[in-house]
């Protein structure tokens, strides 16, 4: 069977290599230029052949590249841990001021928080490469869907994110109702993280 990417396969690792790079480079001038850390961790993937066909599937699109490359636009996926809530913002107008990037989508969920309590920042990136696109543009558009978090939101999402599958809980109401209450507290605990940050570099500067 051919990649439901088609000729574009070849070309996704290449963007989302191009993309890391820009994003370790802004993470080292940062560095030099503060001696902090932009961000914890980045974790990177091209979604696989099965997980895209399911999802084409289960939006009722026809498994082809332009389903894959144009109307679902997490095929290229970025996610940026960080320590503090500050950086997702600063990371996020990094990401505003890249050349050949246009943000297609921005949705954030830490200031609109989810009803289930779901905090992140999300983006779809829209970027102009040097390759070809499955609708033949020989400078072709990609999608690169981003997600921000801090360490407290990403714990809390991956948890949820497992606890949904799960069939047959007894008294989901009250799971949900617990879920919230912990992603409540954890937002506490990165506001007074980001307060306790600030007090030092105050005093840093003093
Ligand atoms: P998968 O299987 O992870 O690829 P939209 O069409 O924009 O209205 P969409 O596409 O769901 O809605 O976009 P949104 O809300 O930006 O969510 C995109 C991704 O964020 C989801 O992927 C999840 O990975 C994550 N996400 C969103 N809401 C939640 C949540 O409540 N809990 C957790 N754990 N993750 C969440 P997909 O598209 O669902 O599928």
């Amino acid at each position: 069977m051919n990649s439901i990417y088609d000729s574009c396969e070849a070309y996704l690792p290449i963007i989302l290599q191009t993309f890391i790079q820009d994003i370790e480079e802004a993470a080292a001038n940062y560095k030099k230029e503060t001696n902090l850390k932009l961000y914890e961790h980045l974790h990177a993937r091209i979604k696989t052949e099965k997980s895209m066909r399911e999802k084409c599937q289960r939006k009722g699109l026809p498994q082809t590249s332009q389903s894959a490359l144009k109307e679902i636009r997490d095929a290229i996926g970025v996610r940026i841990i960080t320590g503090f809530t500050d950086d997702i913002y600063r990371i996020v107008e990094y990401i505003r001021q890249m050349p050949s990037i246009h943000i297609f989508k921005e949705k954030d969920y830490i200031r609109q928080v989810k009803p289930n309590g779901y905090r992140s920042y999300h983006l779809i990136l829209e970027v102009t490469t040097p390759y070809p696109d499955c609708l033949g543009n020989d400078q072709g558009t990609y999608f690169i869907e981003i997600q921000l978090r801090t360490i407290a939101m990403d714990s809390w999402a991956s948890l949820e994110h497992q606890m949904k599958y799960k069939k047959n809980i007894q008294n989901p109401e009250r799971i949900t109702r617990e879920l919230k209450r912990c992603a409540d507290e954890l937002a506490s605990c990165d506001l007074t993280m980001q307060t306790i940050r600030d007090l030092i570099q105050r005093s840093d500067q003093d």
